[in-house]
């Protein structure tokens, strides 16, 4: 009886300090709604430019531990550069994609161009944090993806089989519903834990990659004399074919780097791999790009995998091995509108390095692509003309 008193004048003296008398007993989260701010404005919310950082103000949960997050489509942070050729720095790219999504949200995320907004189909998207990844051992932080990513892909969906447009019961070796994943790298190399922690679910898969670089070379000569120090963010590719984890079915769209010759591209093929280059948008245009994507892939258990560096370094500097020449933002979104509906069981967006950007150009670009991949995987075909559009404008 004590205790019900004194807790009753504890509530009703600090409503008493705010001006507002409320009745013994009442909940102190009502006591809290009354206090003179949100007595006035209402609730504390967060701005583009405030507030805790998460992608595109989702919430944040940490996943890995906490196996009561409930999610359909999960952001993982993959912090790891420490297998880079060039300019390290990537592990840095989740905190400048999540900085690049502040002017996103949920409730404002429907575009024209999609006539859709990936938030509104039913489906949980959570942000589940980043990866601790060890900084010091490739090994150890290549294990640590695979669990991390593992320990994500195993946990049930949510939403309704009606509200969400994929499905994994009919590729997924276990006949059973996964979650689809959007990885934050990191340098490249992500990607091979990734493949691992996939193939285990589905066999093997094919790879739709956006990069300006093959990534399927065999490692430098002489100068990968251990097992680890061959996986790189320009082999992983080769080594998960070694694997056995890729079909024969995948495909590189903007590839304009240099080369050692033909004989790279010979390997390029035994890797699994055709090839669009970033000058076939020119020569055969985007539909042609798109049509050969798909035509390629077909309906095999499809990841894409996307390389900062596919877009021209002018648009998109922060990244490790920048290559001139490159496709624009513009070209790339539209090309990925047209991947909607293929069998995707996840996505990446990789070499985002915050240190050699300008105007966080690069974040904000790659933030933007991360909504194209969450419209991608939620929608079941391409757009059609694009709502507002001067296809759709009978006025004009
Ligand atoms: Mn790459």
């Amino acid at each position: 009886m004590r205790g019900v008193l004194s807790l009753g004048f504890v509530l009703y003296g600090s409503s008493y300090v705010y001006g507002h008398q409320v009745p013994l007993g009442e909940h102190a989260a009502h006591v809290e709604s009354e206090s003179p701010w949100t007595a006035k404005y209402g609730p504390q919310i967060d701005l583009p430019f405030t507030g805790p950082l998460s992608f595109s103000h989702l919430p944040y949960s940490r996943c890995l531990e906490d196996g009561s997050t409930e999610f359909d489509v999960a952001v993982l942070g993959m912090p790891f550069d420490t297998a880079v050729t060039y300019r390290p720095g990537a592990r840095f790219g989740p905190f400048a994609i999540r900085s690049g999504s502040r002017r996103q949200r949920a409730e404002r995320g429907y575009s024209l161009a999609w006539d859709n907004n990936p938030y509104n189909h039913g489906s949980k998207v959570v942000d589940c944090g980043d990866v601790p990844v060890s900084p010091f051992d490739n090994a150890l932080a290549i294990d640590q993806m695979e669990t991390a990513y593992t320990t994500l892909l195993e946990r049930p969906v949510v939403s309704s089989e009606e509200s969400r447009p994929w499905s994994s019961v009919e590729i997924a070796k276990d006949k059973r519903e996964h979650p689809r994943i959007i990885s934050l790298g990191g340098d490249h190399t992500i990607v091979l834990p990734i493949l691992r922690s996939l193939n285990k679910v589905y066999g093997n898969i094919s790879v739709i990659h956006f990069d300006a670089h093959l990534d399927t070379w065999e490692g430098y000569k002489g100068q990968t004399p251990t097992d680890q120090s061959r996986i790189t963010h320009g082999t992983f590719f080769s080594v998960a074919r070694e694997e056995g984890l890729l079909s024969n079915a995948s495909i590189h769209a903007g590839v304009r780097c240099k080369l050692t010759g033909l004989d790279d591209i010979e390997h390029d093929e035994a890797v699994g791999f055709k090839l669009i280059t970033t000058d076939d948008i020119d020569d055969h245009g985007i539909s042609e790009i798109i049509r050969r994507i798909r035509d390629r892939v077909g309906d095999t258990p499809v990841y894409l995998s996307f390389d900062i560096d596919v877009i021209d370094p002018g648009l998109a500097p922060a990244t490790g091995t920048p290559e001139a020449g490159g496709w624009t933002v513009r070209e790339v979104k539209r090309i990925i509108r047209g991947l909607a509906g293929l069998n995707f069981v996840g996505a990446d967006i990789v070499e985002v390095s915050p240190g050699y950007d300008h105007a966080e150009v690069t974040g904000i670009i790659a933030a933007d692509l991360v909504h194209d991949f969450l419209s991608m995987f939620l929608t079941q075909a391409p757009p059609k003309a694009p709502k507002g559009g001067l296809a759709s404008r009978q006025e004009l």
